[in-house]
């Protein structure tokens, strides 16, 4: 028998392979690596071989959702792939792998490759955090690996995270996998996230919301609509 009650606060989302609850109170937006060392052309996403031009495409999408998650007061986290400027964070296996002329570390038309503090490591003006959100840089692709983000939402008491960002099925799918074995539940809001594949961001949809939601969630941002004026 399914037990349809909810508990006071909780809201519900129109989602696959169901409904997503959530209670506002405890939910986190994450946008991954929205930084112009993806979506610019001079940057990591570029150097590894990739067309940067398809990500620019969800920045108003991720924009709004921003917007929403600022006005419903919760907690925004923006992270960065970036490494440190000696590259200890750098494990030689990453650093071997992409273009051979320029690899992480490397000095490109926007600074130093995926350094932090370089230009093209900022997050695009567009979708710059603004006071009292979690900045989180992070040398793995997953957003909890070898960074204080668990610990920044154990202390606030998040249980649910909405995923935005690139690359769907690089940084977004590990860091979704990553909340998943951590016990969050996760919801990817599709039509805010991107790929230089498509086919690559179908597949990280379809995989995620598989056998029951065995990742998390999907759901288009037009789903979060009906919660405006709820939460
Ligand atoms: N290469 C690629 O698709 N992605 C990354 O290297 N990092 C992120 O996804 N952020």
């Amino acid at each position: 028998m399914t037990n349809t009650s909810l508990e006071p606060g909780t809201l519900s989302i129109d989602a696959q392979p169901g409904p997503f609850h959530f209670d506002p109170a405890r939910t986190a937006l994450i946008v991954i690596d929205m930084q112009r060392d993806f979506i610019e052309p001079g940057g990591f996403g570029e150097s590894l071989g990739n067309d940067v031009t398809l990500l620019a495409e969800i920045v108003p999408t991720v924009a709004a959702l921003l917007d929403f998650a600022r006005r419903h007061g919760w907690l925004v986290v923006h992270t960065r792939e970036s490494h440190a400027p000696d590259m200890s964070d750098c494990p030689p296996a990453k650093h071997a792998r992409g273009a051979p002329d320029t690899r992480i570390g490397d000095h490109g038309p926007m600074g130093r490759i995926l350094i932090r503090g370089e230009p093209g490591n900022a997050i695009i003006d567009a979708l710059a955090p603004v006071a009292g959100e979690l900045v989180i840089d992070k040398p793995g692709k997953g957003a909890f690996y070898a960074t204080r983000l668990g610990e920044e939402l154990a202390m606030r008491g998040i249980t649910h995270l909405f995923f935005a960002g690139v690359t769907t099925e690089v940084c977004v799918q590990t860091s979704m996998r990553e909340a998943n074995d951590r016990g969050y539940d996760s919801l990817l809001i599709e039509d805010a996230t991107a790929s230089y594949f498509p086919a690559f961001k179908q597949a990280t949809l379809d995989m995620v919301r598989s056998q029951g939601g065995i990742v998390g969630w999907t759901a288009p941002f037009s789903s979060l609509k009906p919660l405006d004026g709820q939460s």
